[in-house]
C-alpha cells in the first residue's frame, strides 16, 4: 500500500455510512455561496472537473478567502468534523502501517495529532472530466495531502517530482479509498487520466460520477 516514499493508499477505508455522509456535505457545499464551476485558468483553459473550496479557494494559482473569480462570496468554513476525519487518515496511513517509523511523514513537521487542514478541495468528475498532470506547490506548508475518493472508480496516475513525464504508477482508486501523500511523495506530480464511469454503486446512492476530497494545510494566516 506504499507507492512511493510517505505516498500510502489505504483501499476501502470510509465506511458507506461516511461516503453517503460526506456526498450529501458536498451537494449542499456545491450550491455556494460560491458555486460549484468549471476553474478558469489563466492560460484561458477552463478545467474539465468541477470544484468547490472549504476554509480557504483556490483561485490559480492562489489561496484566498474570497472567490474573486466565481462570484466574490466568502468560501464556506472547513468544518472541524473534515479535520477530524484528516487526522484519522494520517494515523489510518502512517502511525498504523508502521508503528516503529510512526510519524515519520514529513520529517517530524507534522504528526496526526498536529495535522491541522484549513483547506479542502472538492473536485467532481463527471464520464469525461480528467485531470492532467500537474504538482500541488500552492500551499506554503510540506505538510500532507489526504485524498477521498468516492463514487465511480478512476485511474490515478502518480509520477515523480523531476518531470511530468515517465516514469509513473497508473492506480485504480475505488469509492471510499484513502491515499495520504507526505514526505518525499508531496510534491510529486500526478493527476487523474480518466474516470471509469458507471462504476459507482447506484443502490447505495454513490453512482453518478466521481467525488474527490483533499485535505491540505496551506501555510497561510488570516
Ligand atoms: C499527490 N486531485 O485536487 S487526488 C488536486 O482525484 C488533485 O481529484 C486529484 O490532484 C483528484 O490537486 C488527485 C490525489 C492527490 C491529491 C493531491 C496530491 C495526489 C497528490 C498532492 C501531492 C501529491
Ligand atoms: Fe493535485
Amino acid at each position: 500500500r506504499e507507492i512511493a516514499p510517505g505516498a500510502v493508499h489505504v483501499p476501502g477505508w470510509l465506511t458507506l455510512a461516511q461516503q453517503q455522509t460526506l456526498v450529501v456535505a458536498c451537494r449542499d457545499w456545491a450550491r455556494g455561496p460560491v458555486p460549484i464551476r468549471h476553474t478558469k485558468l489563466p492560460n484561458g483553459g477552463v478545467m474539465s472537473v468541477q470544484t468547490v473550496c472549504l476554509g480557504w479557494h483556490w483561485q490559480p494559482y492562489a489561496y484566498t478567502r474570497t472567490a474573486d473569480d466565481v462570484n466574490g462570496a466568502r468560501v464556506t468554513e472547513l468544518p472541524s468534523w473534515l479535520v477530524e476525519l484528516g487526522r484519522k487518515a494520517l494515523v489510518a496511513a502512517y502511525r498504523d502501517q508502521d508503528p516503529a517509523a510512526a510519524d515519520t511523514y514529513p520529517p517530524h513537521t507534522c504528526t496526526p495529532d498536529t495535522y491541522t487542514p484549513d483547506t479542502a478541495l472538492i473536485n467532481f468528475y463527471d464520464d469525461q472530466a480528467k485531470m492532467g498532470m500537474h504538482q500541488d506547490k500552492d500551499e506554503r506548508s510540506d505538510a500532507p495531502v489526504v485524498s477521498l475518493s468516492i463514487g465511480d472508480r478512476c485511474v490515478f496516475r502518480f509520477g515523480n517530482t523531476a518531470t511530468r513525464t515517465k516514469p509513473y504508477t497508473d492506480i485504480e482508486l475505488a469509492s471510499g479509498d484513502l491515499f495520504v501523500f507526505g514526505g518525499p511523495s508531496r510534491f510529486a506530480y500526478h493527476g487523474v487520466p480518466k474516470v471509469r464511469p458507471g462504476t459507482g454503486d447506484p443502490a447505495t446512492g454513490l453512482a453518478g460520477g466521481r467525488l474527490n476530497i483533499t485535505l491540505r494545510m496551506t501555510g497561510l494566516k488570516g
